[in-house]
């Protein structure tokens, strides 16, 4: 008995060793160990002269070698495989493209921001980008922000640290602060970016979101300018159909200010619940820089004027893809998101 074992086990290392790297030596191994006069089928003939007692655990031992040699086979159709294989009865065809993985795709929020920064590039303005983290200046006080504006207070900002304030910040303007410190005039800058607020999450209201912020300064900017701007982008934005006006309002940072409206899109102006039945939905707020604000940084306001004007990107996303909850786009539900890319 002990002499089958140590037969067999020869035979095993012997099939493990065997080289098959093709088709023809696939069908090789097969006939030689697996075929009608193969090597399973004439040891299992030996049965016959094997002691009556020991036969018992010579047939579990030759039916494991059976089983060994068989399960050996189909591992070796699978890497010995490639397409002339074929010949030799189906198996593993590595001649088929690869199975697909599945991509990422863009968060809507970045579709649409990229989207805001092409239509501006192509009227000249660059993208500038700032820290998130700012101090008092850039963020409050170069922007003509007084001492007692609300926006200061310590339920609307989160301040990392108070005297020296460090606080996140609350708009991208204090990039355009930045810009105008140190870049040379004229100056045409948009600035995509995340912004902090401390408020009470909602549909319609979030710790924090996106801003697309623009600058433009030079000799002889005017308003006209700043409409025209802003026409182009929202006929690039919203298509040729959508109405616009301005209303007067007020800011620190820029005098005169205003605030634009378009026709809604879901009702195309007739009054829904989605523009309180007006007709007209607000999507940003603009005006002319506070020569104060030039001055603050070191800007002659007496030789430059400028306009700048500020947006929420989660508002125009909301309103280009009809988007009811501001949540949605913080929650990263990939029902939500796979509804802006197409599966791959
Ligand atoms: C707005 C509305 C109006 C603005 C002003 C400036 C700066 F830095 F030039 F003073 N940046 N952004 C601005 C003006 C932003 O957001 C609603």
């Amino acid at each position: 008995m002990q002499q089958l074992i140590d037969q067999i086990n020869k035979y095993r290392q012997e099939i493990q060793s065997e080289p098959v790297s093709n088709a023809a030596e696939l069908e090789q191994f097969r006939i030689k160990y697996l075929g009608s006069k193969g090597l399973v089928k004439t040891i299992m003939g030996e049965m016959k002269h094997i002691a009556p007692e020991n036969r018992k655990d010579a047939g579990q031992l030759l039916n494991d070698f059976k089983l060994f040699v068989e399960t050996h086979f189909e591992e070796l159709k699978l890497t010995a495989g490639g397409p002339g294989l074929s010949q030799s009865g189906p198996a593993y065809d590595t001649g088929l493209p690869g199975l697909p993985l599945p991509l990422g795709g863009r968060h809507p929020i970045s579709i649409v921001r990229n989207r805001m920064i092409s239509i501006f590039q192509r009227l000249g303005f660059s993208v500038a980008e700032g820290p998130e983290i700012e101090d008092d200046w850039h963020n409050f006080t170069a922007l003509n922000l007084p001492e007692d504006h609300p926006a200061r207070d310590m339920q609307d900002t989160f301040y990392i640290s108070k005297n020296p304030d460090w606080l996140l910040r609350t708009h991208s303007s204090s990039v355009q602060i930045r810009e105008m410190e140190k870049r040379e005039l004229p100056l045409r800058i948009i600035c995509p970016g995340r912004v902090y607020r401390n408020e009470t999450i909602s549909a319609r209201a979030h710790c924090f979101f996106h801003q697309v912020e623009g600058l433009y300064i030079a000799e002889d900017v005017s308003f006209a300018d700043l409409k025209q701007t802003l026409y182009f982008f929202v006929k690039e934005m919203f298509g040729n159909d959508v109405n616009v006006r301005f209303r007067p309002s007020y800011f620190p940072f820029t005098e005169p200010s205003a605030e634009m409206d378009i026709s809604c899109l879901i009702c195309g102006g007739n009054g829904c619940s989605v523009c309180k039945r007006t007709g007209w939905v607000e999507i940003l707020g603009c005006g002319m820089v506070h020569p104060q604000v030039l001055e603050n940084c070191g800007i002659d306001s007496n030789r430059y004027t400028g306009f700048a004007f500020g947006m929420g990107i989660e508002r125009i996303t909301m309103l280009k893809y009809q988007v009811k909850d501001l949540r949605l786009f913080s929650e990263n539900d990939l029902r939500f998101l796979k509804q802006f890319n197409q599966e791959v």
